[in-house]
């Protein structure tokens, strides 16, 4: 029984994190059959010439500002899409340096109304990768897109490339700016930030040294090489190396160490 319940439970996570509704009859067939079969063969054909193209991750110089649309929403057929409102891009990545990130939001039968559009975190986190957004766009009669701008923190630290989503949602509901998100395959785009900073490499300066036993402290230089982006840390310990008779001994011939290194942004 209660096997029964963490099963439903766990479905209807996978629900709301795919479809964003938890509830099955909210979910166009079309939208399933896409998740448990996959994306059509032309799309699965063009993402992986994209991948070939870009060897997985385009190669970002610091402060380069790089934008790459990858997934459009014309390549999905009508039935998947949200009738009224929807994005033209569905999945992007741009560098962390670019600044303000861009998303059209067509509104498909230039009728005049509103719509809400907000961010929401996935692996990249408001305030810390990215400013968070929720605002209502009001569309006038006849008028087919407008823009948000989406504010993308640039830091110097080194960290895995990072997902974020801006979603459209009902803002005409007493739920307001929390309302519920768009039903269809475009009411979502994910965004990539790309991370642009290169932490480089720690190294001895020196891999072999001889200390004289009469000289008291034995000062190692450790070096940081390549780049040097962002704060880093390294831990170091003493440790004995094994020479029979001539091995020197912790306590006896040197004292014990172990401790952690800590280099600033652009320090060597
Ligand atoms: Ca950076
Ligand atoms: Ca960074």
């Amino acid at each position: 029984m209660e096997e029964d319940v963490v099963k439903s439970q766990k479905m209807r996570q996978f629900l709301q994190k795919k479809f964003g509704t938890s509830s099955i009859q909210h979910i166009e067939l079309a939208e399933l059959k896409t998740v448990l079969e996959g994306e059509p063969l032309m799309m699965r054909a063009k993402y992986r010439k994209q991948v070939a193209i870009g060897a997985t991750r385009p190669v970002i110089k610091k402060g380069q500002k790089y934008r790459q649309d990858h997934v459009l929403a014309t390549n999905f057929d009508k039935a998947m899409k949200n009738d009224s409102y929807g994005f033209k891009c569905l999945h992007m990545s741009v560098s962390e340096s670019i600044d303000k990130c861009r998303v059209s939001i067509t509104n498909k039968h230039k009728t005049g109304g509103s719509i809400g559009v907000r961010t929401r975190d996935d692996t990249a986190c408001k305030d810390d990768d990215y400013i968070a957004i929720n605002e209502i766009l009001t569309f006038s009669a006849g008028e087919a897109t407008k823009d948000v701008e989406i504010k993308i923190i640039d830091d110097h630290g080194w960290e895995p490339d990072e997902d974020f989503y801006v979603e459209l949602y009902d803002p005409n509901t007493s739920k307001g700016k929390d309302g519920d998100k768009l039903h269809g395959r475009d009411t979502e785009v994910r965004v990539t930030i790309l991370d642009d900073d290169k932490p480089g490499q720690i190294a001895f300066s020196n891999p072999n040294i001889r200390h004289a036993a009469t000289h008291s402290d034995c000062v190692i230089n450790v070096k940081r090489i390549h780049d040097a982006d962002g704060e880093v840390t390294v831990k170091y310990k003493t440790i004995e190396i094994d020479q029979g008779e001539r091995t020197a001994r912790a306590g006896v011939d040197f004292e014990k160490v172990e401790a952690v290194l800590t280099f600033g942004h652009n320090e060597t």
